[in-house]
């Protein structure tokens, strides 16, 4: 079983001739000026929550765009500073970003071109020019840090993400002998969907400077192995999963990512969370009722109209849950400054307000929407009151809020409804799988959920909970680093680079 302590001891052994340098575009502890001071916020993002953990049990350096309005006077004069706050177990390095920089490599290139390619969502992907050059500059400025963090020492570098498609190229250009791997968070496209991209060249050969590129899930190793082999001349070993291009090597596996398994399901079970379920069943009326639940980035990957839909026809088809059920959607506004991002909004506050205009009592709606940032704590406190937890992605890498969900579960009841379009999906059998798209399917679903039997809940529960503990954070980091750790580095210069 990997623990944290495992984790710690295992790298620190097998690490030790490197220096960890991991490079995600969202930092783990962001400060700003509220009227109360400076303060830090934690971003509600998957791959931060996923990384924290695993960086306080490595320690090394973080580097990260610095996007706090106090971040600033936090950090030291060369953007570094020990976090977490209070506890410093690892550096953050902050860079940066001037306001066309963010506009060009965060919210152009990264989330109007790169997100809606490699989801099918059916949000067609923006291809501007500007911000592909924006996006090449900003890859070029973190390889920048790269270089300066590692100071000439022998480092891992561990890469997030589709915000650094070119970087694991140009930090191998500049240190050939450090290890570099890289995760891609997001699902990758079949290669008919990725063929439209104007830079798919430099991108596919920008990704294959890392020795390890990894993936949740071997289908998504397999489209990118398929994109790779229709665009680029390389060879391709299909036992071994590698691919051979210009004298490079590199590894492309899966490696599910997940939850920090032992410490949420701790949490869940404190007094206090007790206590915190209680105010939030006083403070959103939950007395008599079936609660559902939705926790999302507002996104339009994440299928929240669809749910909407589904809990509007469930009532239909069920009369007899009026009155007596409610959907309590939490959604932490996301890429606001994105025209589709806003439309989502107004779709889900007229789709809420529809719903409750359809079903409503004098005394009762059915749906209560959150768009609020929670804390932790409080998010595991929602996780347990609820009966049923809404996971209807139209497409997910993984999805975390499914693993959290179920860790949180200590009292082995609750029901998870999960889209089959997750990377979650190939782990939790025991969940009730959806499509979304298929409205009165969902429908069922939340129907049969509601009416399942204790004993079927904890028995399916037992084996979710089982598979979350095993498949925990620190297996997906540390089978993904000691793999990394045990290549052998290449790198040759060719003239086209
Ligand atoms: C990307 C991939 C992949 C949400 N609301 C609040 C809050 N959250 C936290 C959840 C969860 C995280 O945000 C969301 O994680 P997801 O995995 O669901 O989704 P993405 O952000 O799209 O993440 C995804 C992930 O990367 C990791 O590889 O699973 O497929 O798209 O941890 O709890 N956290 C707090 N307050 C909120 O209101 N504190």
């Amino acid at each position: 079983m990997w623990t944290r302590d495992t984790l710690h001891a295992l790298l620190s052994e097998r690490l030790q001739e490197f220096r960890l340098i991991a490079v995600c575009n969202r930092e783990p502890y962001i400060h700003r000026h509220t009227p109360e001071g400076i303060r830090f916020a934690e971003p509600a993002s998957g791959v931060v929550r996923a990384l924290d953990p695993v960086m306080q049990a490595t320690g090394g350096t973080w580097i990260a765009h610095g996007s706090g309005t106090a971040d600033r006077e936090t950090a030291d004069e060369g953007g570094r500073l020990r976090v977490p706050p209070g506890k410093e177990r690892y550096l953050l390095r902050r860079l940066w970003l001037s306001k066309e920089e963010e506009e060009g490599y965060y919210y152009g290139f990264s989330n109007e071109t790169l997100w809606p390619l490699c989801h099918i969502a059916h949000q067609r992907p923006a291809f501007e020019e500007a911000h592909w050059n924006r996006y090449a500059a900003v890859n070029a400025r973190f390889a920048d840090a790269v270089v300066e963090e590692a100071g000439g020492d022998r480092a891992l570098v561990f890469i997030q993400d589709y915000h650094f498609a070119l970087l694991s190229k140009l930090v191998k250009e500049r240190m050939p002998r450090a290890v570099v791997c890289q995760f891609w968070h997001i699902p990758w496209p079949n290669p008919e969907a990725f063929r439209i991209c104007p830079w798919k060249s430099e991108l596919l050969e920008g990704l294959l400077g890392n020795d390890l590129l990894s993936f949740h899930i071997q289908h998504h190793c397999n489209n990118f192995l398929e994109t790779v082999d229709r665009e680029l001349e390389c060879r391709i070993d299909r036992e071994n999963f590698e691919v051979m291009a210009r004298g490079n090597h590199t590894l492309i596996r899966p490696h599910p990512i997940s939850v920090d398994f032992e410490a949420i399901d701790r949490e869940a079970g404190t007094p206090e969370t007790s206590r915190r379920m209680e105010d939030l069943r006083r403070r959103w009326g939950l007395d008599g009722l079936r609660v559902a639940l939705g926790v999302d980035r507002l996104d339009y990957t994440k299928g929240i109209p669809e749910r909407l839909r589904a809990v509007d026809r469930f009532l239909y088809r069920h009369p007899e849950f009026v009155g007596r059920f409610v959907l309590l959607q939490v959604g932490v506004p996301s890429r606001t400054h994105i025209r589709a991002y806003r439309q989502l909004q107004d779709e889900v506050e007229s789709l809420v307000e529809r719903v409750n205009w359809n079903h409503r009592t004098a005394t009762w709606e059915p749906v209560v929407f959150v768009p609020e940032q929670k804390d932790r704590s409080e998010l595991l406190a929602y996780y347990r009151l609820a009966d049923v937890c809404l996971v209807t992605s139209l497409h997910d890498g993984m999805n975390l809020v499914a693993k959290e969900f179920v860790a949180s579960r200590c009292d082995r009841a609750g029901v998870l409804i999960l889209s089959r379009f997750t990377g979650a999906a190939r782990e939790f059998a025991q969940a009730i799988l959806v499509n979304p798209y298929a409205v009165d399917a969902t429908a069922d679903a939340i129907h049969a959920a509601l009416t399942m039997p204790a004993e079927e809940q904890a028995s399916r529960m037992d084996r979710l909970r089982e598979t979350v503990r095993e498949q925990n954070v620190y297996k997906w980091v540390g089978k993904l680093l000691l793999q990394a750790a045990r290549l052998e580095p290449t790198w040759v210069e060719s003239p086209t680079r």
